[in-house]
């Protein structure tokens, strides 16, 4: 059994000198080679078949994002350098609490404006990359809305940190949260969304935490104590009519399989409560217990675990990759999630 990949050279074109962590300036956790490792293990072992994918155009990232934060992304790195500046484009202010900003009409002021975060950069390639990454997205739900029973988006840059209106975290666009968009107009009256990103899946709350039609669905890192901070705590179930759609699951450091498994096993049961007509699964790996931005103990075996678990929901599954920074242990991960979802073990 194999299922379709997607997958873009483009891609590759997001590649910013530095990120800044601990106030230095230290090489990107986030890079191509994330990606690159993974191509031939997964084909070679017959999980997935690469495919480019067919240019979908604007609408189904519209359909999800405000469009000034679309125009922003296309536009800022040449504005950036029509402003004189030398180097890849970095948030260096951000509004006060409590204000209601106005967007300013400077570069330097509207990057503070659209970044929910200031270590990731803009640089020359991001829109590129980060248009063909929502492509993939969108190939993989469209799929899956014509009747395969699984797909895989081999997103880069990662999306699940974008907001409608914000990006940060190392995404631009929210791929997830599109691929559930799509799929919404497509057939689906009900889309479920899983992310088992060690970090909380914070965009794709955000887009989706006032609906009844989309349930966000996140198991990851305490956010008092880890990246994104401000977002994922288990009081926050969702609003108006989107009230019980949105459940959290963070934990503590130290969480192995056993206490992860038990909040997966929890959020099973809304996910299967809710009868989807699709799922849609945010693929992080760096939970794994030796990702550089991990507080989890998850082994490379548990992955397949996972797999199989998510794979025994039964629903015809987008899966979309996210996070997972430990990038000579991914194929092996990724691999192994593959293993457990095909059914090779577990
Ligand atoms: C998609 C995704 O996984 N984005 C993650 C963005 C969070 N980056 C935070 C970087 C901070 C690294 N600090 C590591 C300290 C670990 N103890
Ligand atoms: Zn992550």
């Amino acid at each position: 059994m194999t299922m379709r990949g997607f997958f873009d050279d483009a891609q590759r074109l997001h590649a910013p000198a530095f990120e800044i962590v601990g106030g230095q300036m230290v090489p990107p956790f986030e890079t191509k080679d994330r990606v690159d490792r993974l191509l031939r293990p997964l084909s070679a072992a017959g999980y997935c078949q690469f495919e480019t994918p067919r240019d979908f155009g604007l609408d189904p990232i519209l359909a999800t994002h405000d469009p000034a934060l679309v125009a922003f992304l296309q536009r800022a790195y040449d504005d950036w350098k029509a402003a004189g500046f030398e180097g890849d484009v970095f948030a260096t202010v951000m509004p006060p609490q409590h204000c209601r900003p106005r967007k300013p009409q400077f570069i330097e002021g509207e990057v503070g404006y659209f970044a929910a975060s200031g270590e990731s950069a803009i640089a020359q390639g991001t829109w590129p990359a980060v248009y063909a990454s929502a492509q993939c997205a969108v190939a993989a739900a469209d799929a899956v809305a014509q009747g395969d029973k699984a797909a895989f988006a081999l997103c880069r840059p990662p999306g699940h940190h974008a907001t409608k209106g914000q990006f940060g975290g190392y995404c631009y666009l929210n791929n997830a949260a599109i691929a559930a968009q799509y799929l919404r107009n497509h057939g689906s009256q009900r889309v479920a969304i899983l992310d088992i990103d060690f970090h909380h899946g914070n965009g794709t709350q955000d887009i989706f935490y006032d609906r009844d039609d989309v349930l966000f669905v996140s198991l990851h890192g305490d956010p008092s104590l880890t990246y994104p901070f401000f977002l994922g705590y288990d009081d926050e179930t969702g609003l108006g009519a989107g009230e019980g759609f949105n459940r959290n699951y963070p934990m503590g450091p130290g969480t192995d399989f056993h206490a992860w498994a038990a909040a997966l096993h929890d959020a099973m049961g809304h996910l299967n409560a809710f009868a989807a007509d699709t799922l849609v699964v945010s693929v992080g790996l760096d939970t794994y217990q030796h990702d550089p931005q991990s507080i989890f103990q998850i082994s490379t075996e548990d992955f397949a675990t996972i797999g199989s678990w998510i794979q025994h929901l039964g629903f015809p599954t987008v899966l979309v990759m996210e996070g997972g920074y430990a990038v000579e242990d991914l194929p092996k991960n990724v691999s192994s999630f593959f293993a457990g979802f095909m059914g090779d073990v577990g």
